[in-house]
């Protein structure tokens, strides 16, 4: 059944992205899987998950079923295959659209059982110039289009038709899906506000004596109560030097006093579009000296790269602006040492900034799209989205480059990133997660509760 918290299902939105996608495969038929249940343990499996590719051009949100995308049948081009209506079934696992919902709800022109895909792939894949399919991922589908395609090329000689070339959909299809439409955009504003208020309720609760896995269940808390379905990816919660550690989730530490928490979490919407913040401030409501130090230096990168992006710049020019800024205030701060210029080009800085500025941010939280096309950046254009997250990490975890200085105990356990979600407007940009303070003086003031 639609999930009462996502917008209706927007069918003409749906069929224009199937046009366009149908419209680029140039003659190859796609072969596109929704995702299967995943288990979790034993007999239990983890929430269901559908693939955002399946996702973006079906609006389908069961398992395991399968669409096909049939440019050489003009009549006949959407062709889905799903779990059929079945009581024994549906008692157990809840409702099914079967395959009436799929014609008549989600606009397949031909809906089949599941079961009957192995049997009639090869037929619908008959008379394509190609099969757009994504090796590697999908390991039920993948044999029975292996197996459609060297039956064709078997025949090629007698059948007069050329041989087949397998192709990858993802860069036709993640094209489409990086330039965000303008309902997108206002679904990924709502994750936005949501992951935003999040973070001004964790600030309002976190204090000294409580675990970092108490505080997550406030994000978290929020994230259900205002209809989201959870987490986009394992919140960060992380107390003190914690915070170097980038992929921290075990979030079971008592906060202690002088500590800063970094948090990086945003919630998934019904219909999959994410939200993803980060904020860093300091667990007793104050700064201390070096803390305040590195927390204005980030926030002066990051607000310098969110400035670096407009339509014309690139992702890696936004990093190059953060990566300057840090390097400069790391050098006056003497963390760093020698020119500018050289240490930016050695990559000395690495080892208290070693990950990118940003990434896409859609219906994947890290998001389809190329960041490169060959030799050239790919250019920023409207209604593309990234995420804008410098960071500084002060700890011995990493060596430190040769002629760098050590760096002081008074410095270490510090770790830092300040993160927002960036939409690429006409005139430059937009900050879907303004709603999430980042002031020095917003960090050292806990809302009143
Ligand atoms: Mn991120």
């Amino acid at each position: 059944m639609p999930d009462p918290f996502a917008p209706p299902l927007d069918r003409a939105a749906f069929a224009d992205r199937r046009d366009r996608f149908l419209r680029r495969l140039g003659g190859a038929a796609a072969v596109i899987p929704a995702a299967p249940l995943v288990t979790h343990h034993a007999d239990v499996e983890h929430p269901f998950r559908q693939t955002s590719d399946f996702w973006y051009l079906t609006g389908f949100d069961e398992p395991g079923a399968v669409a096909l995308f049939l440019p050489h049948q003009p009549d006949n081009p959407f062709v889905l295959f799903v779990a059929p209506k079945q009581a024994s079934a549906e008692v157990w696992n809840g409702f099914r659209w079967g395959c009436e919902g799929a014609v008549a709800e989600f606009g397949a022109a031909v809906a089949h059982p599941i079961e009957e895909l192995a049997q009639r792939l090869p037929g619908y894949l008959d008379g394509a110039e190609g099969i757009a399919f994504r090796v590697g991922r999908h390991p039920a589908v993948e044999p029975l289009v292996l197996k459609a395609w060297a039956a064709q090329l078997d025949r090629a000689p007698r059948s007069g038709r050329a041989a087949l070339g397998l192709v990858a959909p993802c860069p036709l299809l993640h094209e489409l899906r990086l330039r965000k439409s303008p309902a997108e955009l206002e679904r990924l504003r709502e994750a936005a506000r949501i992951s935003a208020e999040a973070h001004e309720l964790a600030r309002q609760v976190a204090r000294p004596g409580l675990n970092e896995r108490q505080v997550q269940a406030v994000i978290e808390h929020h994230f259900l109560e205002q209809g989201a379905r959870g987490p986009a990816y394992g919140s960060i919660v992380a107390g003190g030097d914690n915070a170097c550690v980038l992929h921290y989730t075990a979030n079971n530490a008592t906060l202690r006093d002088g500590d800063l928490l970094l948090i990086d979490a945003g919630c998934s919407l019904a219909d999959y579009y994410n939200g993803d913040i980060t904020r860093t401030f300091p667990v007793n409501g104050r700064f201390s000296g070096e803390q305040r130090a590195l927390y204005t230096l980030v926030l002066a990168a990051q607000e310098a790269a969110v400035s670096a992006v407009r339509p014309g710049a690139t992702a890696e020019g936004v990093h190059d602006t953060a990566v300057r800024v840090l390097v400069e205030g790391l050098v006056e701060l003497g963390l760093l040492q020698g020119s500018i210029d050289g240490i930016i080009e050695q990559g000395a800085y690495r080892h208290l900034y070693m990950h990118r500025t940003g990434h896409w941010l859609g219906l994947d939280v890290h998001d389809v799209g190329a960041y490169r096309l060959g030799e050239h950046p790919v250019q920023l254009e409207t209604g593309m989205v990234l995420t804008v997250e410098p960071g500084l990490y002060l700890s011995d975890r990493l060596p430190v480059p040769e002629g760098q200085p050590a760096i002081a105990p008074r410095w270490k356990g510090i770790g830092i990133r300040i993160e927002d979600d960036v939409a690429v407007s006409e005139h430059g940009h937009e900050v879907l997660t303004a709603a999430a303070l980042k002031s020095v003086a917003a960090m050292e003031q806990p809302l009143a509760g």
